[in-house]
Parts: structure tokens; C-alpha cells; sequence
């Protein structure tokens, strides 16, 4: 084929837009020394280099991988809380929750009937433990509040877990704190509508420290501070005291070892606890169901954030490469007129000649 055709096929080739063919075909025809295609070998080489440059530029690869990755994660942790809600289901959790200090390690003792998490008048429950109160019923210890957000975050993980909730508080102290009003209200947050009220106390520690009078004006002043910012509340509150438990479980005379257990008020929150535990039972799928179906709807709003945003990506990108190639598809047209200018000039040469 000679250089004349060579040159014809490349010109085919590139308005076809098949510019490598067309490098192939010009530099062909420039090999025989074919001066137009010369130009255009020089032509073609540009506007392949810019398109690979625009292809760099524009990154559509990273924008969809990146998308790719949020989804496979957002769906995997759908798979693990489904697996986690399951494991859950088989299992009723009660967990103390409250400020440190006021009881609530020694509390589940009392419930245990067993010194079985460490308590002390420092702060000393740091990480959450967990107890087999009955065949599928756990109890779990957990730090108090308001010492290290850590631990914080960490207790809000297991309250979100639990089937029933002990909000310790101690009489010694008086009337809650404006922190204690605080989590309760971020805890009625925390669970599904209408479920909270049926599986939350309030249980006071330290009832050996006030008498009864005062009792009864701390119990009033907590209900009264709760309703103010919970209206609706349908809080249940029990009295304890852990001291009088203890002492009634190293009494040797069993009349008074009766007494101080009865005036522990332990026996009526045990008794609760027991009388409602095949009704938690009963509940818990359910339950597992509902904060299934919650975490299932935020990965689904997850997800539709994350596909507008790779479209509003993938859009912008697609501007800028359509207007990168508008730009080379512009410069382009003025190589080619100017080499038809050259073109003509080389056949009016060769004519006058
Ligand atoms: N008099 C009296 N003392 C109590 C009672 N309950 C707990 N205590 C004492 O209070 C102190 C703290 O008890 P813990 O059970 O460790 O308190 P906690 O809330 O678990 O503390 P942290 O885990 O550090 O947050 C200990 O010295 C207990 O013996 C009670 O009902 N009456
Ligand atoms: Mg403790």
C-alpha cells in the first residue's frame, strides 16, 4: 500500500475516533516518507497523551471503588448484627447502669447471692462483666458513668443490649444528679418506641443510710425531677439495701438473718426479676426483631447517602472530562485546519511549479 492510502486510512481511522489505528496507519505512511503524515503521527500522539491524561484526571475508577467498599462494609455489619441479635435472642441480660460508686456491683451480688464482682469505695468496676443469674439469664456489671467517656460508650453498647435495665442510684447521695436525669432520658432514647418504661427501675442502694421519712421525700423529689422531663414516665422503684443483705447472709441466728434480708428489700426485686423473666423470654425475639429492623433501615439511609454522593461524584466527573475533551477536540480541529492551510499550500507549490 503506498503512503497515499497509508495517509487515506488514517484519516478514516481518526474520524472514526480510533486514534491509536490511526497513529498505526500515519506512521506507516510517514515511514515513506509522506510529509502530511509526519504531522499528524505528531497530532495523534497529543491526543492520545490527553486522553489518557483526562482518563487519569477524572478518577471514576476511585469514586465507584470507594462506593463499592462503603457498601460491602455497610451490608457485612448487617450480616454480624443479625448474627449478634440472634445470639442475643437465646439470652435475657440484665444490667446495672448508674453513677460509680452507689451500689450497682454489690447490688448484683445481692441478686446472685454471691460476692462475685469486685466492689470497693474507689471506683472499681472498669470493664463490664458478665454473670449466669439463672439457665439463659445473665446479669452484667458495668462501670459507672461519668468518669471516662470511654467506659461511658462502652455501657451504652450493653445497655442497648439489655433486656432489663437496674438504674442503681444511692440513698446516701439524696435526689439524682442532673447527670442521672440525663442518661435516663438519652437511655429511654435508646430503645424501641413504648418498650423502655416495662424494662427499666430505678433500685436505691445505701436504704440502711436515711431513715424512712427521708426515704420517702428522695423517692418523691426522683419522681417529681423525672416527670418534669418525662411527662409519660411509668417509672418502678425499689428500695434496697446491700448492707442489710450482707449481714443477713452472715447472720448466724436465722430469725434475725430473716429479718435483715427481708428489710434488704432484695427478696421484692428478686422476686420481680423472677416473676418476669418467662415474659422477657417470651418478648426477646420479638425484641431482637425490632432492633433488627432499626439497624437494618439506618444501613438502608447509609446506602441511599452513599449512592447520592457517588452519582453527585460521578456526575462532576463527568463534566470535567467531558469538557476536558470539548477542549481537545477544539485544539484538535485547529491542528487539522491548520494542516489542511499546509496541505494546500503544498499543492499550490506543486502546481505553480
Ligand atoms: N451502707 C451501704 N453500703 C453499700 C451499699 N451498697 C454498696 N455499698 C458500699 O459502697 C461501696 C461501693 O460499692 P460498689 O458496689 O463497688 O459500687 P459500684 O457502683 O459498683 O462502684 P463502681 O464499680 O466503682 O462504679 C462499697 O464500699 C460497698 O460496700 C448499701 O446498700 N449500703
Ligand atoms: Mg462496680
Amino acid at each position: 500500500m503506498n503512503s497515499v492510502d497509508l495517509y487515506l486510512l488514517g484519516l478514516h481511522a481518526e474520524e472514526q475516533k480510533d486514534y491509536q489505528e490511526a497513529l498505526c496507519l500515519y506512521e506507516q505512511a510517514a515511514g515513506q516518507d509522506f510529509f502530511p503524515a509526519k504531522e499528524k503521527v505528531k497530532q495523534m500522539k497529543d491526543l492520545i497523551k490527553k486522553q489518557e491524561d483526562v482518563q487519569k484526571d477524572t478518577n471514576l475508577d476511585a469514586v465507584i471503588e470507594s462506593k463499592d467498599n462503603i457498601v460491602d462494609d455497610v451490608l457485612e455489619r448487617m450480616v454480624y448484627t443479625k448474627r449478634e441479635l440472634c445470639e442475643e435472642a437465646k439470652e435475657i441480660l440484665i444490667v446495672n447502669a448508674g453513677r460509680m460508686n452507689h451500689g450497682k456491683s454489690s447490688l448484683l451480688n445481692s441478686l446472685l447471692g454471691n460476692e462475685v464482682f469486685e466492689i470497693a469505695d474507689v471506683r472499681k468496676t472498669r470493664v463490664r462483666q458478665k454473670e449466669k443469674y439463672a439457665e439463659d439469664v445473665y446479669v452484667i456489671d458495668t462501670p459507672g458513668l461519668d468518669a471516662d467517656a470511654e467506659d461511658d460508650a462502652e455501657a451504652f453498647e450493653v445497655y442497648k443490649k439489655a433486656n432489663y435495665i437496674l438504674f442503681v442510684h444511692s440513698l446516701k447521695i439524696g435526689e439524682l444528679h442532673k447527670s442521672e436525669i440525663d442518661i435516663i432520658v438519652k437511655l429511654e432514647k435508646l430503645f424501641p418506641k413504648g418498650y423502655f418504661w416495662d424494662h427499666f427501675a430505678m433500685v436505691l442502694t445505701f436504704g440502711d443510710a436515711v431513715s424512712n421519712k427521708n426515704y420517702e421525700l428522695i423517692k418523691a423529689k426522683i419522681q417529681s425531677d423525672l416527670d418534669s422531663v418525662l411527662p409519660d414516665n411509668k417509672l418502678k422503684i425499689f428500695f434496697t439495701s446491700n448492707k442489710r443483705f450482707e449481714k443477713g447472709v452472715q447472720e448466724e441466728s436465722q430469725k434475725k438473718k430473716e429479718t435483715f434480708i427481708k428489710k434488704s428489700g432484695i427478696p421484692i426485686l428478686k422476686e420481680f426479676i423472677d416473676e418476669n423473666l418467662s415474659l422477657w423470654r417470651e418478648e426477646n425475639l420479638a425484641l431482637q426483631k425490632d432492633r433488627f429492623n432499626e439497624a437494618k433501615a439506618k444501613s438502608v439511609d447509609r446506602l441511599e447517602e452513599v449512592k447520592n454522593l457517588s452519582e453527585n461524584r460521578i456526575n462532576q466527573e463527568k463534566t470535567k472530562y467531558d469538557n476536558l475533551l470539548k477542549l481537545a477536540n477544539a485544539k484538535f480541529s485547529i491542528a487539522e485546519k491548520h494542516l489542511e492551510d499546509k496541505q494546500k499550500a503544498l499543492h499550490d507549490f506543486e502546481n505553480n511549479c
